[in-house]
């Protein structure tokens, strides 16, 4: 998968406390590490399971212990209490899904607030135009391990012009409505100057209602009603929000949005945001500056262009996989932001409390025979642990050190808050780890 055209450039390292830089190379084969990075908390990888077809993202039901992985291809798949279930929950690869090139495929997957109450649930994928779609289905009354195919409803379509820059992340905000990333359409530089169109849906995060359907209009949308611009738009000026995500706390949204050709980039919507941020592409890539807009977009370095919280160079991988804050059981990572890069599978933690980023790259290398290749996706299950989804075939768990880092001090207090996990989470955990 490409999602972003690759420079090749060495460029000034963004981020000062990533040390020395690896040019974007992929890690080395496994070597046993210890999370030593001073004054951080002890972290871990184990291997949920593997053998996906190229997953793409996890996410829960609310309150649900059932992990729910997104194959590229096509289908929905569920890990129950550690096993991966024969049946694919939902399976839209045929007619819906011929062309996986670029970004296209199935990409989202969001259940409903109340979902045990009314089965609801929405996929995000790209149709053989490559055109985006998005659409509810209900989950079976007679078996929650499948979704009813006959049940399918269009609630959302957009005639798209190119295979990449789709988005493909679609979340329920602590306000109850769908929101739905975009990207600019595609090719390169944005040609169309879509990101600053607010009459179009691309290059945007929309929020609609989606209680009943056609969908409806939230009052509060910033460009609702008689305001110029697209009724739908909640952010714009994006590029490629491939992953984005609420924190389940704080409300806070989180943008990892993909650059072009030098920086890539994350952004953070406090909750209570009335919307209407421009995230600034294609007039600014990260802080450098980009293709000017004509007015009346603002110019390059104008204030009115929100600037990310972090971004990165090139130098440091090619397209940014945005994460999760973890908020799950282990008290010392709580609050810290886990984001990634899709080309180098470098990992980085950011600390909102310090404005601290750490790279974790080494700690979350998988403990045994396998490789972490391509990051699509950190998100979370139920309760707020994380996940890391490799592209190849595999899902990890963040968790504490492995036992092979010994049981001293914080890799003791660790493994204690490794047990609880496996309770709350009930996944089963590979022997040996
Ligand atoms: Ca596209
Ligand atoms: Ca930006």
């Amino acid at each position: 998968m490409r999602v972003a055209l690759l420079s090749l450039a060495a460029l000034a390292v963004a981020l000062a406390a990533c040390g020395d830089d690896s040019g974007g190379a992929p890690p080395d084969a496994f070597v046993p590490s210890c999370d030593v990075v001073e004054g951080q908390p002890p972290l871990g990888l184990v291997e949920v399971a593997t053998g996906f077809d190229m997953p793409v993202y996890v996410t829960s039901p609310p309150g649900d212990p059932r992990l729910f992985v997104l194959e590229k291809t096509g289908a929905v798949r569920i890990i129950e209490d550690g096993l991966v279930l024969p049946e694919p929950f939902l399976d839209v690869s045929v007619p819906s899904i011929t062309e996986l090139g670029d970004e296209r495929g199935l990409l989202g997957l969001a259940f409903h607030p109340d979902y045990a109450q009314n089965r609801k649930l929405y996929v995000f994928y790209t149709d053989p135009g490559s055109d985006t779609v998005v659409e509810q289905y209900l989950a079976s009354e007679a078996n929650p391990n499948l979704a009813d195919p006959a049940s399918a409803t269009e609630v959302f379509f957009l005639d798209d012009f190119a295979g990449n820059h789709n988005g493909g992340t679609i979340q329920f905000g602590p306000d109850g409505y769908l929101h739905i990333g975009i990207g600019d359409g595609g090719n390169a530089n944005d040609p169309m100057d879509y990101g600053q169109n607010l009459d179009v849906a691309f290059g945007k995060i929309l929020r609609i209602d989606v209680d009943e359907l056609p969908y409806t209009i939230p009052a509060d949308n910033p460009f609702a009603g008689a305001t110029a611009g697209l009724d739908e738009v909640w952010a714009y000026g994006l590029r490629n929000p491939w992953r984005w995500s609420f924190d389940r706390m704080t409300g806070d949204l989180y943008i990892g949005d993909v650059g072009q050709g030098a920086w890539e980039e994350w952004n953070v919507e406090p909750a209570g945001s009335p919307g209407g941020v421009n995230y600034g592409w294609r007039v600014m890539e990260g802080t450098l500056c980009g293709t000017p807009s004509p007015a009346p977009a603002p110019a390059c370095g104008s204030s009115l262009l929100a600037r990310p919280v972090v971004e990165y160079s090139h130098a440091s991988g090619c397209s940014i996989t945005g994460g999760t804050v973890y908020r799950g059981s282990i008290p010392a990572l709580r609050g810290l932001y886990f984001y990634a890069d899709f080309c180098s599978a470098r990992i980085w933690t950011y600390q909102r409390s310090t404005g601290q980023v750490v790279e974790r790259t080494s700690a979350l290398r998988p403990p045994g025979g396998s490789t972490i290749d391509s990051i699509v996706a950190i998100s979370e299950n139920a309760v707020g642990e994380l996940f890391l989804v490799d592209l190849g075939g595999e899902i990890f768990q963040i968790t504490p050190p492995p036992i092979a880092c010994g049981l001293g001090g914080e890799a003791a207090l660790g493994l204690l808050a490794l047990g609880a996990l496996r309770r709350a989470s009930r996944h089963r955990m590979r022997p040996g780890v």
